[in-house]
């Protein structure tokens, strides 16, 4: 049985580093920890949140917080190098101390069984965090068995137990998020071109659709729930003002799925004028296809990051993606003719993608170029089989081995290893490409503070990647691999 010997109604909760953390670029506010917060300040406990990424000193601030003796201490993490430094912390508190260590978020809920396997984790908290985390900190505070805790792994000695899951919840019940938890300036961005202050919101969870690619259907059952939007909007109004912005950026996985409720949004928005500009990640053509362009620009809608994936019909369908190039070409009519300005995204890797497809998607980057010149590209992505999505199925037909421990997901390399069904020469371009594509568009101008020396580094790379572009020059490529090199080395520095 799990005991927790705790000394105060004290829990912490950490954001471990992911990587290459910048401010203003890709370090946003850890929400996850801060839904799972709301509901446990509501209950009287008192949370910490430690977010590596921007405590200096981080392990002996650590150190010190578990001297009060939390009743548990809560870890997030994505696949990834994230994994690496919340293995690092938890290898940590297990030397200094005996407190139970949580893990959850969307690695540890896909790969539960694995992640149990490390002997410095003791209990995983699957799915949506918020009842269950609250019932898994009650239970161990009262000192009593998990074994009735819904969506809780846990381990009973060397056994490891799944218990049933839990169902979803309405998101409406859930209690406003303490901001006041963390120093919220760290987490302020420029997502939006032009505009200094953002912050992140979340107004819905998961997706009705079905890429093979994507978390949603084993995480959210392909399930769209909603928050309701007069909440939202009085939450957009409290950050506006408290926090001086001048622009907010909505996390959802599908925002854009209930079309009455989208405008909606936007209806409020406009009549109070509570926040000049905003901006949205995850959204679908379809979606967009019922969505006045009208009413969302006079909302403040200026940003709106759009999956396209491929510009191959063929690759459209092995990925289930349930759209067509004519339904692409429509939606970038439509950003053509307004002032929103759509980022794409785009993948590369497909185990049926050869030059014919990939000329494809290219194609069809210079077709938005051309018709729309204020739209920019997110960097090409290879596909990648995530834990729990139908691509990793298929990747193990093609002989991918996922890896047999957690600390194997940590070091997993995407882009040079672990793609069996990419040939080598795919290999070599879809790599260059993907470093191509940080500069095709010139968006890492906006983002770079720096006016000087590298400011003219990113200029003299933009108009090299464009000559590469425009004559279609992948495959001898020294910048990219002295980039690749450097970006590594940056790893390997900090682990
Ligand atoms: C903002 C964001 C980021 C931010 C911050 C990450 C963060 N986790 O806050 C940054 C920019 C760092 C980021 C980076 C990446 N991201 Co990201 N990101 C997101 C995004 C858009 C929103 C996250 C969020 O705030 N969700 C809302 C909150 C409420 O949900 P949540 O975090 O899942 O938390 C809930 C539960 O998971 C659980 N929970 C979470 N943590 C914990 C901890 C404990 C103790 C407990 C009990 C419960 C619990 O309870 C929470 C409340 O219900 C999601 C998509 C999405 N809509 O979720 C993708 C997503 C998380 N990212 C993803 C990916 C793939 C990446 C990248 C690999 C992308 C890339 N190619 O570089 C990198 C990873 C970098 C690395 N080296 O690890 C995938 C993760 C898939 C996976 N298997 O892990 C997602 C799901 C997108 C997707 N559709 O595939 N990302």
């Amino acid at each position: 049985m799990i005991i927790s010997d705790y000394k105060s109604k004290d829990v912490l909760l950490i954001f471990p580093q992911t990587g290459i953390d910048l401010k203003g670029v890709n370090l946003q506010m850890p929400m996850g920890l801060m839904c799972l917060a709301a509901v446990l300040v509501e209950k009287g406990y008192k949370v910490t949140i430690l977010d590596q990424r921007v405590t200096r000193d981080f392990f002996k601030k650590l150190k010190q917080a578990l001297k009060n003796r939390p009743i548990c201490v809560g870890l997030t993490s994505m696949t990834g190098s994230q994994i690496l430094y919340g293995i690092k912390i938890s290898t940590f508190i297990r030397k200094n101390s005996g407190i139970p260590i949580v893990w959850g978020g969307t690695h540890p809920t896909l790969t539960a069984e694995q992640t149990l396997r490390n002997k410095n984790i003791d209990i995983v908290v699957r799915g949506e965090g918020e009842i269950t985390f609250w019932e898994l900190v009650d239970t161990l505070f009262i000192k009593k068995s998990l074994e009735d805790i819904k969506g809780v792994s846990w381990k009973a000695g060397e056994k490891i137990c799944h218990n049933p899951e839990r169902e979803v919840m309405d998101l409406n019940t859930l209690p406003p998020i303490p901001y006041h938890l963390v120093d919220m300036e760290e987490y302020v961005y420029s997502q939006i071109p032009g505009r200094k202050r953002s912050l992140d919101v979340y107004t819905s969870r998961g997706c009705p659709g079905s890429c093979i690619f994507c978390y949603n259907r084993s995480l959210h059952k392909s399930r769209f729930r909603a928050r309701n939007i007069d909440a939202v909007i009085k939450e957009i109004e409290f950050l506006v003002k408290e926090f001086n912005l001048d622009s907010v950026f909505i996390n959802d996985d599908n925002f854009f799925v209930d079309a009455q409720r989208s405008h909606y949004f936007c209806e409020c928005l406009t009549e109070k004028k509570i926040v000049p500009e905003w901006g949205c990640q995850g959204v679908r053509v379809d979606s967009l296809e019922k969505i006045d362009f009208d009413i969302l620009e006079k909302s403040g809608c200026s940003n709106l990051y759009v999956g396209i994936e491929s510009g191959s019909e063929k690759i459209l369908k092995y990925i289930k993606k349930q759209i067509s190039i004519k339904q692409i070409k429509n939606i970038i009519d439509r950003f053509a003719g307004s002032r929103i300005i759509a980022h794409y995204n785009f993948m590369v890797g497909y185990p049926i993608e050869g030059i014919e497809e990939l000329s494809e998607t290219m194609d069809l980057v210079d077709h938005i170029m051309k018709v729309d010149p204020k739209a920019h590209f997110s960097s090409f992505h290879s596909i990648t089989p995530y834990p729990g999505t139908e691509f990793y199925d298929i990747a193990k037909g093609y002989g991918f081995i996922p890896p047999s421990t957690l600390e194997g997901w940590a070091n997993i390399r995407w882009e040079t290893e672990n793609t069996p069904w990419v040939s080598s020469r795919m290999r070599t371009i879809n790599s260059n490409i993907t470093w191509l594509t940080y500069f095709i568009d010139g968006k890492v101008l906006y983002k770079t503070k720096d006016r000087s020396l590298s400011m003219m580094i990113i200029k003299v790379l933009m108009a090299l990647a464009r000559l590469r572009w425009k004559h279609r020059i992948f495959e001898f490529c020294p910048e990219c691999y002295v980039a690749n090199k450097l970006i590594n080395y940056k790893i390997n520095m900090r682990k």
